[in-house]
């Protein structure tokens, strides 16, 4: 197994954390988004037609693409501790904020990244300041949704870690540190959660450097 990665970009990060959380190691190729050598033909060719990274490749040399498909693969093949959930409940609770954490705050986060970055610009073809807009606004009822609910539970599925927590957490740095979209000092529950999980010694697995 091989993983297709780049230090520092959010969505190879949440299987970074995913991996240290387990106490699992991998052996990597670093892939430079930057430079776009997974826009290249071969890559698009041999391992992901859509271009994103992460991409997790089998022993069989079969490709597996899509972060959270990454880790529910591997969470099949070493499920202690489990990060998908135990009973039918909780893996449904899992599920449900993975999804809402991808819709409503990846999903707008990566919008403003796209039409807002002057970062991006050099690679957009069209940036629409509007929908850039549009989406902070998005982010910015998503920050207060997520802090009404973590004001009852400890983790975003429940009273334990799980992989919500790591889209949450990626989807978090990824808003404040590259995009400056942070939730106001008020949303106590918001930042309660953020510090703890942020304190775990994965939090560091795949982050930007420097
Ligand atoms: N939904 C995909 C998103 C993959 C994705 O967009 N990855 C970004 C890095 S965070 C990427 O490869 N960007 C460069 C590009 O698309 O050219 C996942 O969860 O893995």
């Amino acid at each position: 197994m091989k993983l297709y990665t780049y230090p520092g970009a959010p969505n190879p990060r949440r299987v970074h954390v995913y991996l240290a959380e387990k106490g699992l190691e991998l052996p990597f190729q670093h892939v430079d988004i930057l430079k776009r050598e997974n826009r290249s033909p071969e890559f698009l060719e041999k391992v992901n037609p859509l271009g994103g990274i992460p991409v997790l490749e089998l022993d069989d040399g079969s490709h597996l693409a899509e972060s959270v498909a990454i880790c529910r693969y591997l969470e099949a093949l070493h499920p202690a501790p489990p990060l998908f959930g135990r009973t039918p409940a909780e893996q449904g609770r899992v599920e449900m904020w993975v999804r809402r954490l991808e819709l409503y705050f990846m999903v707008p986060v990566g919008m403003v990244w796209i039409h807002g970055s002057p970062l991006t610009a050099r690679v957009v073809k069209q940036q629409i300041p509007a929908v850039a807009e549009q989406n902070r606004g998005v982010v910015a009822r998503t920050f207060e949704l997520l802090d009404r609910e973590l004001a009852g539970r400890e983790f975003f599925a429940g009273d334990d870690y799980s992989m919500a927590d790591i889209v949450g957490l990626t989807t978090f740095d990824f808003a404040a540190d590259l995009n400056g979209l942070r939730p106001p000092a008020g949303l106590s529950h918001l930042g309660r959660w953020h510090a703890a999980v942020s304190g775990r010694p994965s939090a560091r697995a795949g982050a930007r450097r420097g």
